[in-house]
């Protein structure tokens, strides 16, 4: 592939802003200096496939044995699919939601057990979203060596994915397309030395000012963190938000209205589906799609608590299938290593995490003590599954984990029926835990959304004054 054809593609990607420079404003209302959406490919046939040809060259240049093609939804499904329609590739498409009728598969299309799946990608960040599809494969029995990308922001996916056995193809690196750019006098040299290659959060945080708030941060992100957590402080990062609202209802309607209301403002959704009157999986397949559109992970508040081949099924199967929706599940230590070991089976191979509860809220909790401790050795014991804890304070200073915790209103208090509330600033700056759980101090709100944008507030705020202080 010659230099000149990829930096006349370059220059076709910004006349048609699938790369945009300035003052960009992100969903989350944050400014971003370089953003490339190659979602705008579909509207440019000839484009579309001069990047699906030089994706193909690549194959061929790395001499690449694979035995199908798979696109990570949704930007580069059409690109698989025009590589695979002109070179008579089979393919394989990956499903993003669960599907509640015929076969249920996560894979369509033909193939073997052990056979090689070739995972194409528009733009890799972190390297997360190949990770995501490639799990999937994995579960289906399939093998994935190798990826191709378009765009390669280099904010580590290269090495984290290679540290995953995936080794990642780029074809533009965002340092050279600045480089083209300039020449092309499009931006200038300021623009064109935008810290790029440091990590994301430089890019999206414009104030500088926050550095070492943004290092400290770029120091867990690069820290072999498990992919899920990972996701959850980007996600953290860029709406600034630390806030999971825990969508007590009891309505599937009210619960998406909360979902697309309060969605901008927060990080994580928690749900108890089992109090909902009226769970359908077209119901989940919505929340599932809101989720998407506002960037929040989803948590399945289930509390497991058998042994390890109950949770099994009860994680899989029966009438919610959590493992197919709910990014994270929490667990209970009693029973036993088990537990966890029966969830990750599930998990695992879906790129899911579990957060082991150490600590509760409410008044008299035996969940204390020499039985926190235990519970911190176990997760520590299954990093590749658990990625935090529920808890009231932190717990370990090993930066993979991530505290999360329930009980949280503005006024510290409780309820009749032994709830305890702590302030979002004790939880997040005096305790040390990462993301405040908010209910009914929401929920029982007159403007919900109000609310929540008051403890997103506060608990950021609360964030970035500890981390800004912490040692790094
Ligand atoms: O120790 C705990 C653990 C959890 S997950 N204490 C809790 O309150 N929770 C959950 O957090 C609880 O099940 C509820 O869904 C939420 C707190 O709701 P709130 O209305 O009291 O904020």
């Amino acid at each position: 592939m010659d230099g000149p054809s990829i930096d006349s593609l370059i220059l076709k990607l910004h006349d048609v802003n699938g790369v945009k420079f300035g003052e960009y404003k992100l969903k989350s209302g944050l400014l971003t200096p370089i953003y490339i959406d190659l979602r705008v490919l579909v509207s440019h046939p000839a484009l579309m496939n001069q990047v699906a040809s030089l994706i193909y060259e690549r194959v061929q240049e790395e001499g690449l044995q694979f035995d199908s093609v798979c696109g990570v939804p949704y930007t580069a499904l059409p690109l698989a699919t025009i590589i695979c329609s002109q070179h008579e590739l089979p393919m394989l498409i990956r499903r993003k939601e669960a599907k509640d009728y015929g076969t249920k598969r996560l894979v369509e299309g033909l193939f073997r057990q052990g056979d090689t799946c070739l995972i194409i990608e528009d733009t890799v960040t972190s390297g997360t979203s190949i990770l995501e599809t490639a799990e999937v494969l994995y579960k289906e029995g399939l093998k994935v060596t190798d990826a191709i990308v378009l765009m390669d922001r280099e904010q580590g996916g290269v090495e984290m994915l290679a540290s995953k056995g995936i080794k990642l193809h780029p074809i533009i690196s965002i340092s050279h397309l600045l480089r083209v750019l300039q020449a092309a006098e499009r931006i200038d040299a300021q623009t064109a030395q935008t810290p790029h290659t440091c990590c994301g959060l430089l890019l999206v945080f414009s104030f500088f000012s926050h550095f070492l708030f943004l290092l400290h941060l770029f120091l867990l992100l690069s820290a072999g963190i498990h992919p899920l957590a990972s996701k959850l402080l980007k996600i953290m990062e860029e709406k600034q938000s630390n806030l999971c609202v825990s969508a007590d209802v009891t309505s599937s309607e009210e619960l998406l209205q909360l979902a697309e209301s309060l969605g901008p403002k927060i990080c994580m959704l928690k749900t108890h589906v089992d109090i909902l009157e009226d769970y359908t999986l077209a119901f989940i397949q919505k929340m599932q799609a809101l989720a998407e559109k506002h960037n929040f992970l989803i948590f399945e508040d289930r509390k497991f608590a058998d042994i390890g081949n109950t949770v099994k099924h009860q994680y899989e199967g029966g009438l919610y299938q959590i493992s197919s929706w709910s990014h994270i599940v929490n667990a209970h230590a009693v029973p036993g290593p088990g537990v966890v070991k029966g969830l990750s089976a599930v998990g695992k191979p879906l790129a899911r995490g579990c957060l082991l509860i150490a600590q509760m809220s409410s008044q008299g909790s035996l969940a204390a003590g020499e039985y926190t401790k235990a519970v911190v050795q176990m997760a520590e014991e299954h990093s590749d599954f658990v990625i935090g804890f529920i808890c009231g304070s932190k717990l370990t200073e090993r930066p993979e984990f991530i505290h999360m915790t329930p009980g949280v209103q503005m006024q510290a208090g409780g309820d009749l029926l032994g709830q305890q509330y702590t302030t979002p600033e004790e939880v997040i700056y005096s305790k040390g835990s990462d993301v405040i759980i908010v209910g009914r101090g929401i929920l029982g709100a007159s403007d919900r959304v109000e609310a929540a944008d008051l403890y997103r507030k506060s608990g950021w705020d609360a964030y970035r004054k500890r981390v800004s202080q912490s040692s790094i």
